[in-house]
């Protein structure tokens, strides 16, 4: 009873941590410009220390050079608020994007900002918790085929459900040829730890991240895919030069493994590799490089600690047969959601940087890379208090962000004063911005971002 007890909590707080936020309707708006708050620059701060320090989990952050360009300030303009919890968004080559909301529709959104009802043809999701419908990304042939990729939380009868990979042709106001490419295994109750983010290659295989569905252990059991990345064809089948692992009764379609709850999923376009983003349980959020074969630790080999006790999980932190993260969070998760590459030249010294939305964290994390290291991590648009579920790079060469509040909002530089020693203070309307000192840890009546 007491076990059950303390996983029901754990359910709780997970949900907390990840879980979708009221939606929020508000009354029709044009396209404006909205100047909603300051960016806060977080430049410099710096664990410095190098080895594992039980006591002090700080101290095991890789240093965190400042960039040699300091980032533009940022703020956000608002392309629509009238989407509900949505959480993932794709453009089309002709400039509108496709938007999926959590609770089951598929919408299109003009470059202006007007949103379609929801398409017919869509399959039923199991809507509840983190679970619903998740990402959706076009054919790397769309112009030719008008084909459609997403996700979702597929209902399996007796309360279970799993994650699914479902392939449609795109229609003006319904999707058609509805066929289910690949589906998790095992199904499971509950309604955390989804994953799921696909990416196309560069040669056209489509690598799916999933969740561990709350499991911790399968994420290291290779015959379920909880807990793991597979790649498949756009057909559903699987490739032939798919790593080989020893251990027995391995499903087929598994790319790698140890892998918590990855929400957020791009290719690198310097490498043409996949990296994700996943969440850990009480810190240990990470960003992974994948590749084939590996294993990623989970939950034998993690910087997180138990929820609610703060008790370290698994064996430690480090081990030979585990590839580590790139980057990651303690003691206090930022919870990354949808992240992209930003290759464009609209904000200076952001070309080339890996951008994070986070929810708990609520702020947009931008991490400077040199090759496939991290070697900064500035934060912005912290004072908007929004949950950023997703991150794309538009066609105009500026970033979009979708928050859980319904927003889809288009990232560009801020204008005005330079405001240095303010806090999050500032209100709607604001026109100065924020610059975090460096070393300073916290701003004077900053709160915990763990809310
Ligand atoms: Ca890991």
């Amino acid at each position: 009873m007491k076990a059950q007890m303390k996983a029901q909590m754990k359910v709780v707080m997970q949900a907390r941590k990840q879980g979708p936020t009221p939606s929020r309707r508000v009354g029709a708006r044009a396209v404006r410009r909205v100047l909603l708050l300051a960016t806060v620059l977080f430049a410099g701060c710096g664990g410095s220390g190098s080895g594992a320090d039980a006591d002090n989990p700080l101290a095991t952050v890789a240093p965190r050079a400042a960039p040699a360009v300091p980032p533009v300030a940022v703020t956000v303009e608002e392309v629509t608020a009238q989407l509900s919890n949505p959480w993932s968004l794709a453009f089309l080559p002709d400039g509108s994007m496709l938007v999926t909301e959590k609770a089951g529709s598929l919408r299109r959104v003009s470059a202006t900002g007007q949103v379609s009802a929801p398409l017919a043809g869509m399959p039923a999701v199991a809507a509840a918790g983190q679970g619903g419908l998740l990402d959706v990304v076009p054919s790397p042939d769309f112009a030719t085929n008008r084909t459609i990729f997403f996700t979702f939380a597929e209902p399996a009868g007796n309360g279970n459900s799993r994650t699914a990979v479902g392939r449609a042709e795109l229609g003006d106001t319904a999707v058609t040829n509805l066929t289910i490419i690949h589906r998790q295994t095992p199904a499971r109750p509950g309604p955390i730890h989804f994953g799921s983010r696909l990416v196309f290659d560069r040669a056209g295989y489509l690598f799916v991240t999933l969740g561990d569905r709350g499991e911790g252990d399968r994420a290291q059991d290779l015959s379920t895919t909880q807990g793991k990345v597979v790649r498949i064809f756009a057909d559903g089948s699987i490739p032939p030069d798919n790593p080989a692992f020893a251990q027995a009764g391995t499903v087929p379609g598994i790319w790698s493994y140890g892998h918590r709850n990855p929400q957020g999923a791009a290719l690198n376009p310097a490498s043409g590799e996949l990296w994700i983003s996943e969440h850990g349980p009480q810190g240990g959020d990470e960003i992974n490089r994948i590749l084939a074969g590996r294993n990623y630790g989970w939950p034998r080999i993690t910087h997180g600690r138990d929820y609610g006790s703060g008790l370290p999980l698994g064996e430690g932190t480090t081990a030979p047969d585990v590839e580590p993260s790139l980057h990651y969070w303690v003691p206090v998760s930022v919870a990354p959601a949808g992240m992209a590459f930003y290759t464009g030249d609209k904000l200076a010294g952001w070309q080339g940087s890996l951008l994070v939305g986070t929810l708990a964290g609520r702020m947009l994390v931008q991490l400077t890379l040199q090759g496939d290291s991290v070697t900064g991590e500035n934060r912005h648009l912290q004072s908007f208090g929004e949950r950023f579920r997703d991150v794309r790079q538009g066609p105009d060469g500026y970033p979009y962000l979708l928050t859980d509040s319904g927003r889809l909002l288009r990232v560009v530089p801020q204008e005005g004063p330079l405001r240095i020693d303010g806090g999050p203070t500032g209100t709607a309307g604001d026109t100065w911005r924020h610059v975090r000192l460096p070393g300073a840890t916290k701003y004077p009546g900053e709160g915990p971002l763990d809310r």
